[in-house]
């Protein structure tokens, strides 16, 4: 069970946690067309601090403006919100969950009249795939179920409804024992986990998905300048799934994932089967950037 806060930001007002509620016939709820972020904000020295805030809200408002749906705040005032949010529930570090979605209104598929609505949840969430997982690595499979093709879940869109493929690749993947999906593209080449962009090193460098088939994540993003910055090259290119099975090192890349290690996929152990040296280095100094002891940084994150 998730553990809650006090109060969720809905449509500009801060209601208890419990009383956040939408009518069941809310158009996103049976269509599936509803835009969402995933942030973090961890504790530093100097106070709760978020996590390329900027970034994410503008992702938002892309997604919005692919489909078509008007968010009725700016980006600025969605950006305070969240601050606001946090700051009214005395949270140290969280994650952050703004959605926005068709209200209630007219049923059918071209809900013309229905509200915009938008929210902002935050609540605590530690390692998204295990304590264990961020530390000594995870087991990943790939994927019976493909990402859908590139005209259909147009990638730059963070939207509710395409996860109902990764829901059904993590299923499988779990139902099998492993602990992530790897789903491939249309074309056959690796594209993403089922919540997380996806690297791999091979010869000291590091290589990932180009954004033809991908969520334009922002800590894919992070992780590419960080890696640059320390002197690693970075290939954005298309890799098929044994490149993964004889690279030397894989991990995942998210909001929620962090930097989590990949140990195996497909019962094939990615290098020495256990977390490797680039891996590790690129996360520790992930880690001590979201922590605010990185000052090299320190744009990337908005105190409270
Ligand atoms: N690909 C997908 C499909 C994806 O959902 C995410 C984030 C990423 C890549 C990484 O993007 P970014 O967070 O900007 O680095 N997935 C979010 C939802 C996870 C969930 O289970 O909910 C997240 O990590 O917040």
């Amino acid at each position: 069970m998730i553990d809650g806060t006090e109060k969720i930001w809905m449509d500009g007002d801060l209601v208890p946690w419990d009383e956040a509620k939408v009518h069941v016939l809310t158009h996103t709820l049976h269509y599936g067309l509803g835009v969402f972020e995933g942030i973090r904000c961890y504790e530093t020295p100097d106070g709760p601090a978020v996590f390329r805030l900027r970034e994410h809200v503008e992702r938002l408002f892309h997604s919005a403006r692919i489909f078509m749906m008007e968010i009725p705040y700016s980006i600025d005032e969605v950006a305070e919100a969240v601050k606001e949010t946090i700051r009214v529930n005395g949270i140290k570090e969280c994650y952050i969950r703004p959605l926005a979605y068709i209200g209630y209104g007219s049923m059918g598929l071209y809900p013309k009249e229905n509200p915009v609505r938008l929210s902002i949840a935050v609540w605590p969430w530690g390692a998204y795939l295990g304590d264990d997982g961020l530390k000594n690595g995870i087991r990943v499979k790939t994927s019976s179920f493909i990402r859908n093709h590139v005209n259909s879940n147009m990638s730059r869109g963070k939207v509710c409804g395409y996860y109902v493929t990764s829901q059904l690749a993590k299923k499988e993947a779990i139902s099998c024992g492993y602990d992530e999906a790897l789903l491939l593209d249309t074309e056959g080449y690796v594209s993403e986990g089922s919540g997380e962009n996806v690297f791999i090193v091979r010869d000291g460098r590091l290589k990932t998905t180009p954004l033809t088939s991908i969520l334009e994540g922002i800590t894919r993003d992070s992780i590419i300048t960080i890696a640059r910055d320390a002197g690693i090259e970075v290939i954005e290119a298309r890799f098929t799934r044994d490149e993964v099975y004889i690279s030397d090192e894989a991990f995942f890349t998210g909001t929620a994932a962090e930097v989590t290690p990949i140990r195996e996929l497909d019962s094939r152990p990615i290098g020495t089967g256990k977390p490797g040296e680039v891996t590790s280095k690129l996360q520790e100094i992930f880690f001590s950037i979201v922590k605010g002891e990185n000052p090299r940084y320190s744009d990337w994150l908005t105190y409270i």
